[in-house]
């Protein structure tokens, strides 16, 4: 019979499987990011309608709860509000946050739980961070005109589901660096905002560089009426002019100490804790402009925004001079009342020790102090500013060089090249935060240098996701977490700086939340381009790199030259010529390397899905690409 032949049984089979399959993945994936430990869908919707209240219980689910309601208020346009609980239960939907009764002890400081049914939303925590995070998970659940700035119509409904959540990692950081380029508040504000739903709770403020001393120091004016500003300079920051005689110094601006406190504020309302980075004893040039007495060659400089004054100003401390402890007492004296983070970032990075070898008074002073090279007086320092910490209370954080000549005491170690310093702190019991460049700088390239703004070196979305702090052998515990680091050389505009911040801060954000064992590159790329489209109703720029072609130069067995072309997201086709025309669907498709036609001068390529274009069209000069190493 038909019915029991075993191709019908094997269709049924899988039919099953695939109902199955459908289910799980909807089950565990409405796009949310990064992703919750436990997603289970379940019947039925949840609608928000003028009436909906949001009801806090307890006065730590206050602040969460009118976030929450102002948050829903502007793309709904109704009147929502945050009110304690006086009713058990209310008769129109209710949004309840609560820290009162907590049902799931293994979700921690951060973590929450959320249930949504028909006519309630519940929201549980240990702590107003995990009703905040849990409010993040709810507004991901809603549709993508939840991020609308003004108000839409929309179907506010939300799914019926059970969610248990909780972060792998406490530290989840992303950097900004404000000296290379100078980033108003508002773009400060706007940048935690971003960041905060996304369950990144620490923002790490890169404050001082050579390119300008962004901070107040009441005690030290100099440091901003001078430091703060250098000559305006744009194209390729490695080869910028240095300052010339009679240029004025027009380019630049700082943070007064009150707009330091309402930024703190800010990001204290959203649970990310500011740790502010005062650059020393190298990257100091800023400072040594306003204060030349402070380098060992004391000579007057110029804030300068490039590069080629490596190795020839002095840009580093004089070590042997009282006077150095004295300026950075009074330095960290002032941020550390201001920042209420325990870490206070000092940077010890690439510390040029050219001047300090040519310097007679150092040279002295290392015989003195028994010191045998400049690591071990680089070290010497360190240990003397982490003594300036200790005494106001605070923790020392720096670079990975900061191990170069032996570890101050009760250092945090923060990774950059590579995982290489992390691994050898931990190995010496001190904790760490990952932030290895090949996976988590977002100054770098995310695609193709045909087709991405001027930068140096390689990190692309996937590098981001393939990130895993914790490194084999390594003391998970020793392993804070990690962190995105923005460093703004070749990134002047916010706009820009949100370009290479987002996804790659995605990627980030789930490494650093989500269960190692929920990694699953496909899934993630199909839930960034569901964010796209958030970041769209935000007006929040992103970079679409993922669907764009990138090429690799191969040699074929004659050892002849061959392109091959690339998207991160997979199973995308590709249409390329080599004549200068723009490819589209009709062009010879992308299959295999392809052998560079006599004479070819360029080389263009476009990417679809299901027939449609998707990624940008890149344009290669031939003969460029076959100068690339690779
Ligand atoms: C290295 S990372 C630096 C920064 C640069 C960055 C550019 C680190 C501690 N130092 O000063 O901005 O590379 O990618």
């Amino acid at each position: 019979m038909l019915h029991t032949s075993p191709l019908f049984t094997m269709n049924k089979c899988f039919a099953l499987v695939f109902l199955l399959i459908g289910f799980t993945v909807q089950a565990q994936n409405p796009a949310l990011l990064p992703q919750p430990v436990q997603y289970v869908a379940q019947a039925g919707k949840f609608i928000i309608t003028p009436q909906t209240l949001v009801v806090y219980e307890g006065i730590a689910a206050k602040e969460a709860a009118e976030m929450l309601a102002q948050r829903l208020k502007r793309p709904t346009g109704y009147a929502l509000k945050a009110v304690p609980q006086k009713l058990s239960i209310y008769p129109t939907s209710t949004i309840y946050l609560t820290t009162n009764r907590l049902t799931n002890s293994a979700i921690g400081q951060e973590g929450y739980t959320i249930q949504i049914k028909p006519s309630q939303i519940w929201i549980v925590a240990n702590s107003a961070a995990g009703l905040f995070y849990g409010s993040q998970t709810l507004c991901q659940l809603l549709p993508p005109a939840v991020e609308n700035r003004a108000k839409t119509n929309a179907r506010w409904e939300i799914a019926c589901a059970e969610l248990s959540d909780y972060p792998r990692f406490g530290w989840r950081g992303l950097m900004l660096d404000v000296s290379r380029h100078f980033f108003s508040v508002a773009f400060v504000k706007r940048y935690i905002d971003q960041m905060a739903k996304y369950k990144f709770n620490v923002f790490h403020w890169h404050l001082t560089d050579d390119q300008g001393w962004r901070i107040e120091i009441k005690s030290l004016p100099k440091l901003t009426q001078v430091g703060a500003y250098r000559v305006p300079r744009v194209g390729d920051w490695w080869s910028y002019d240095p300052p010339q005689t009679g240029e004025r110094a027009s380019s630049g601006g700082f943070y007064t100490q009150d707009e330091i406190r309402e930024v703190v504020r800010y990001a204290q309302q959203r649970h990310v804790v500011v740790v502010p980075e005062i650059d020393v004893p190298g990257h100091s040039l800023a400072a040594i402009a306003a204060y030349p007495e402070l380098s060992c060659v004391g000579k007057a400089v110029a804030v300068n925004g490039g590069w080629r004054f490596y190795n020839v100003e002095d840009n580093t401390l004089n070590p042997a001079n009282e006077q150095t402890y004295v300026f950075l007492d009074k330095v960290l004296t002032e941020v550390a009342a201001l920042f209420p983070s325990p870490y206070i970032h000092i940077g010890g990075d690439e510390c040029s020790k050219k001047f300090w070898r040519e310097c007679a008074d150092v040279q002295d002073f290392m015989k003195k102090q028994n010191l045998a090279n400049e690591n071990q007086l680089q070290s010497y320092f360190i240990k003397r500013v982490e003594k300036i910490l200790t005494a106001k209370g605070k923790k020392l954080l720096g670079w990975d060089e900061i191990l170069d000549g032996g570890l101050a005491q009760n250092a945090t170690v923060m990774s950059w090249r590579g995982f290489k310093g992390g691994i050898e702190a931990a190995k010496q019991g001190r904790p760490v935060i990952m932030t290895p460049s090949q996976h988590c700088y977002l100054d770098l390239y995310q695609g193709d240098p045909a087709l991405e703004p001027n930068t140096y070196s390689r990190c692309r979305l996937s590098d981001s996701y393939a990130f895993e702090p914790v490194p084999s052998g390594v003391d998970e515990k020793l392993i804070l977490g990690g962190q995105g680091n923005l460093w703004t050389e070749s990134v002047s505009h916010p706009r820009h700086a949100e370009y290479m911040t987002w996804p790659r801060g995605l990627a980030l954000a789930e490494v650093l939340w989500s269960p190692k064992t929920a990694k699953n590159w496909p899934n993630f790329a199909q839930r960034v381009e569901i964010q796209f489209a958030r970041f769209e109703a935000a007006g929040v720029k992103y970079a679409p790199s993922m669907f764009d072609p990138y090429v690799l130069l191969k040699k074929d067995a004659n050892d002849n030259p061959q392109f091959e072309l690339k998207t991160e997201v997979e199973n995308l086709n590709m249409y390329y010529s080599f004549d200068g025309s723009n490819p589209d669907a009709f062009y010879p498709q992308y299959f295999q390397p392809l052998t560079v036609p006599k004479n070819a001068t360029e080389l263009r390529v476009v990417s679809y899905r299901n027939g449609l274009p998707i990624g940008r069209q890149t344009n290669w000069n031939v003969a460029d690409l076959l100068k690339r190493n690779r």
